[in-house]
């Protein structure tokens, strides 16, 4: 561990930075270790075709500047690059200084991983307001789980006695809408009805509560603009404000998604480029947005018969990134991959058209389909990449749209070239489709009325140590998924309950922690005897894994309404409950904003690649330690996975040590439990 990484017994407070140290990692030269990319790269290699990976090679050493958020582009009279410790250069033209030029930096990527998130969740409202309004056919979409839009608009305050379903889902829908676009200063309706009364009190007395996401986007773009806001701290607060109304735009997106197309329930499926089966008509669908891709999944099954008179025994669907998670846990569909495994799944030679919608697409897709048959089909106005198919998908015709886009696959089937057919037995059998909902119906098994409490009792008698969040993507500083599975063992191995979204869920899923039965071979004695009491009382058809599949990344949302639930159970506010969270490989703006939202609500958060605030004492301390004492979470910025463990472990126990005393104190006086983290 480097000195700048010491932890205190606390499991918060990284020392000081030390100057001159610099404990990133350096490139690792394994590249992944999933076993199937490792096939698949060798034969890049053996083709000359030039991957990611090989990118990210190219590009060392990576500019100092631009790794530590001292290089200032805000204006046109930059780049200005700065040396905090050299006479001269220790501003920008303007004056800025280092603090404020690496706050403004931090602040605009929450905007863009803010922008992200909502422009997806506005998406799925337009669609349910479509959807309610009458104006897209049943073929297309329709209302799913009208059970939860009822919970939903309760929560919300909606009067939901005698009004029909079309014009629930509407009234909910506007809501949902004007979380976007409110003009007066009340906070915006999905924050503050999720959240705990304590963090209700937090953030509007610290001044961060959007009142809506499209201003909290506007009004941080002004903020750190050339000539604004030159206050760090001012800064932060700022981007902590647009932080939630990242979280507002993924808890929409998700809670629409469970109406639109079902609250997911426990589901076996399978995981890794091995289920891209070279006897089918092979489709990835790749990016984030559910509302294409479950369709796809509808169309795929039409026409299968066209399928097989082209030859094929039908239509297989498989999932890389969000879009993956969101049709694994709803309709069990295979997910071939996490990010960096897109380019891969086409090097299988046997995969027939990757359709893609938004967001963590990488261009090259595009070149290394060119070496092969693959029909790459863009289907977003925001997302177009040169020499790709791009087909106008719209709602109101969605299946006639999707049915076309099979139709390109199944003519593309017809292209392939045997001799680059290299398929991989890498499969690993996964249950995923744990909403909150489903995992609270497990613990139901054992404590129908207070089902909550089955996990806060397990942790307050030390039979597990917590739970942890594992979130986030993969990032090529590091070799594909070596961090998310080297913590995720570690924490599972000293007792912690694990869930995961995202890139990380797909991590943990090839690697056969989510497999049915898995957490007998993972989880330590503690976690064993939990998992097998809940196995036993739930009397489940399927094995339970070692780490539960949450969703994909706007699912963290389903992570913080369980920790939201544990405090309300525990009596206390969040930064008291025993739960952390982890984003080994974090890569994308969004993770960036996540994180963001996720310290605010109190959680302690690692983080296993170095974001780019190194620049700035002032910054990194606010995040590792200041923001400790405001909000009860903050960063735990540590690339080394061992010591990332121990650290994320101090932090669990901490928690469930105070929780005793203050328990104990509160039974002793017959007080109230202390609100002090
Ligand atoms: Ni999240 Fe999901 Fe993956 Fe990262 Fe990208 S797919 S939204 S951003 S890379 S986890
Ligand atoms: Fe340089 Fe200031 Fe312009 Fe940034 S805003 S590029 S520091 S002059």
């Amino acid at each position: 561990m480097s000195p700048r990484h010491r932890n205190t017994q606390l499991g918060f407070g990284a020392t000081a930075k030390q100057p001159g140290a610099r404990p990133r990692r350096e490139a690792d030269a394994r590249h992944t270790v999933d076993p199937a990319a490792c096939e698949l790269l060798e034969e890049a290699k053996a083709r000359g075709i030039a991957t990611a990976f090989d990118r990210f090679l190219a590009q060392q050493p990576q500019c100092t500047f631009g790794l530590d958020g001292l290089c200032c582009r805000v204006c046109i009279q930059g780049p200005c690059r700065i040396n905090p410790k050299k006479a001269g250069m220790d501003r920008g033209i303007c004056g800025a200084r280092d603090y404020t030029i690496v706050a403004r930096n931090l602040a605009r990527a929450i905007a863009g991983g803010t922008a992200c998130h909502s422009d997806h969740g506005r998406h799925i409202a337009l669609t349910l307001l479509h959807v309610a309004q009458g104006e897209i056919g049943e073929e297309n979409y329709r209302i799913t789980d009208e059970d939860k839009l009822r919970r939903i608009a309760q929560r919300i305050g909606l009067e939901t006695a005698g009004v029909p379903v079309a014009e629930l889902a509407r009234r909910v829908a506007l809501a949902a809408l004007a979380d976007y676009g409110r003009y007066t200063d009340e906070p915006c309706t999905w924050l503050d009805t999720t959240i705990t009364s304590g963090r209700q009190a937090k953030f509007r007395h610290c001044g961060i509560n959007p009142s809506a996401i499209d201003r909290a986007v506007t009004e941080i773009m002004n903020q750190t603009a050339m000539g604004m806001d030159a206050d760090p701290v001012n800064i932060i607060f700022g981007g902590l404000r647009t932080a939630l109304a990242d979280y507002t735009g993924m808890h929409i997106s998700t809670d629409l998604s469970d109406v639109l197309f079902g609250t997911p329930t426990p589901i076996v499926s399978q995981a890794n480029l091995g289920v891209i089966d070279p006897d089918y008509v092979n489709i990835a669908t790749h990016g984030h947005n559910p509302t294409l891709s479950s369709l796809v999944v509808d169309a795929a099954a039409a026409l299968a018969e066209e399928a097989r008179q082209a030859g094929a025994k039908g239509v297989n669907v498989v999932g890389i990134c969000c879009t993956g998670n969101e049709l694994l846990m709803r309709d069990g569909v295979y997910l071939a991959s996490n990010v960096s495994g897109q380019e891969l799944a086409i090097m299988t030679g046997a995969l027939d058209a990757m359709i893609v919608d938004v967001q963590c697409i990488m261009p090259s897709v595009r070149a290394v389909a060119e070496c092969y048959h693959t029909c790459v089909i863009a289907t977003n106005p925001l997302v177009k990449i040169p020499g790709t198919y791009h087909v106008d998908f719209r709602e109101e015709k969605a299946l006639e749209t999707a049915k076309e886009m099979v139709r390109l696959a199944i003519q593309s089937y017809g292209r392939r070239d045997p001799d680059k057919i290299r398929t991989t037995d890498h499969r690993q059998d996964v249950v995923a489709g744990w909403s909150l909902e489903a995992f609270t119906d497990l613990l139901a098994g054992l404590d129908r009325d207070r089902p909550v409490k089955v996990l806060t009792d397990a942790i307050l008698e030390g039979e597990i140590r917590g739970v942890a969040l594992f979130a986030g993507c993969n990032n090529l500083k590091v070799a594909q998924d070596s961090s998310h599975l080297a913590i995720l063992k570690g924490l599972l191995a000293n007792d912690v309950f694990v869930v995961a979204t995202g890139c990380s869920a797909g991590a943990a899923a090839k690697a056969g922690l989510m497999a049915p039965g898995s957490f007998e071979q993972f989880g330590g004695e503690g976690l064993k005897r939990f998992l097998g009491r809940l196995r036993d009382a739930a009397g489940t058809k399927y094995g339970l894994p070692a780490v539960f599949h949450f969703g994909s990344c706007v699912d963290n949302t389903r992570a913080a309404d369980l920790w939201t639930a544990m405090a309300r159970e525990l009596g206390v506010d969040v930064p008291k409950v025993p739960f952390v969270a982890s984003a080994p490989e974090a890569m994308h703006e969004k993770a960036v904003s996540i994180g963001s939202w996720v310290v605010a609500m109190g959680i302690p958060t690692h983080v296993g690649v170095m974001p780019h605030i190194e620049g700035s004492e002032l910054v990194y301390g606010v995040g590792t330690q200041v923001a400790h004492d405001v909000y009860g979470g903050y960063f735990i910025l540590d690339p080394n996975p061992e010591s990332a463990v121990a650290r994320l472990l101090d932090a669990l126990e901490y928690r469930v040590w105070k929780l005793r005393v203050h328990r104990k104190a509160a039974e002793r006086f017959g007080t109230t439990l202390s609100t002090v983290y």
